[in-house]
């Protein structure tokens, strides 16, 4: 019972977080209400065309793990864009290719705040990896690098 709620609860809110007739280029953005990083990101995802709403929650654990993001895989804001989840602050290459190449996944997930990532200050200091996001809950291999 306890899985079906969750499944149900799972559904709702990714409907929430996709209308259906969202485009491509349409971001709803969770985020924690003070987070500063994070309206970095979605000003960086407008400057590459793409129209964000963000979207102040306490819940942002909770709904990354809902959409399929172990605690020690999240970023720190999630998107949702054209049917998938990007967690964190994935460069807008990764963003693109996932939206061309349409694979058979959840999404994709930068864990944490890397220094240098788009939205973050600071310095790279070696390439970032985006993690897959399996439908089947698994998250660890590389998507792309960037
Ligand atoms: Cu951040």
């Amino acid at each position: 019972m306890r899985t079906i709620l969750t499944a149900v609860a799972l559904a709702s809110s990714v409907w929430a977080a996709v209308p259906a007739l969202a485009g491509e280029k349409d971001v709803t953005l969770y985020k924690n209400p003070q987070c500063g990083c994070c309206e970095g990101y979605a000003d960086y995802l407008r400057e590459n065309g793409f129209t964000v709403t963000t979207k102040p929650t306490h819940d942002l654990a909770e709904m990354s793990r809902e959409a399929g993001i172990p605690d020690e895989f999240q970023g720190c804001h999630l998107s949702f864009i054209d049917g998938y989840v990007v967690s964190g602050h994935v460069p807008v290459g990764t963003v693109k290719k996932l939206l061309t190449e349409r694979p058979d996944i959840k999404g994709v997930t930068l864990p944490g705040m890397p220094m240098g990532s788009p939205g973050m200050s600071g310095t790279k200091e070696a390439p970032f990896e985006m993690l897959e996001i399996t439908k089947s809950g698994a998250v660890g291999r590389v998507y792309a690098r960037e």
